[in-house]
């Protein structure tokens, strides 16, 4: 009797065990609310040639049409010129402030916190395309 009663006991902590698993899941199946460091450092250079419009390497800080300046302060040297290595650096230095528990991943709390959600994505997505015309 005893043990039959252990039995059903294993059985309903084996349940709750996976329906919390899959409550678990369920929450962490979000992968548009995380970026990860190696996705965002992948995208930058797709980004660097929608505002390199001349394929020349070189972004004109002075061509953008409004609003650079996020990218003056990529600018390292200061000749009002963004390279690749200039807008990587800036970018990755921006992601790794925003990330404040520094996981090396940006989760929706932490870029709505430092004011770039995905809307604020989207936003500067539709920029730096506007910007690239
Ligand atoms: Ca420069
Ligand atoms: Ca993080």
């Amino acid at each position: 009797m005893t043990v039959r009663i252990a039995f059903v006991v294993a059985i309903a902590l084996g349940l709750a065990a996976c329906s919390q698993k899959i409550a678990e899941e369920d929450v962490d199946f979000t992968p548009p609310t995380n970026l990860p460091r190696a996705d965002f450092e992948s995208g930058l250079i797709k980004r660097f040639h929608r505002l390199d419009r001349d394929g020349d390497g070189i972004v004109r800080i002075a061509d953008l049409k409004r609003r650079p300046e996020r990218l003056k302060r990529y600018d390292a040297n200061n000749d009002g010129k963004l390279t690749f290595d200039e807008f990587k650096a800036g970018s990755i230095a921006r992601f790794d402030a925003t990330d404040t528990n520094h996981d090396a991943i940006l989760s929706s709390d932490e870029r709505d916190a430092a004011g770039w959600g995905r809307d604020a994505d989207a936003r500067r997505a539709a920029h730096d395309n506007e910007t690239a015309e």
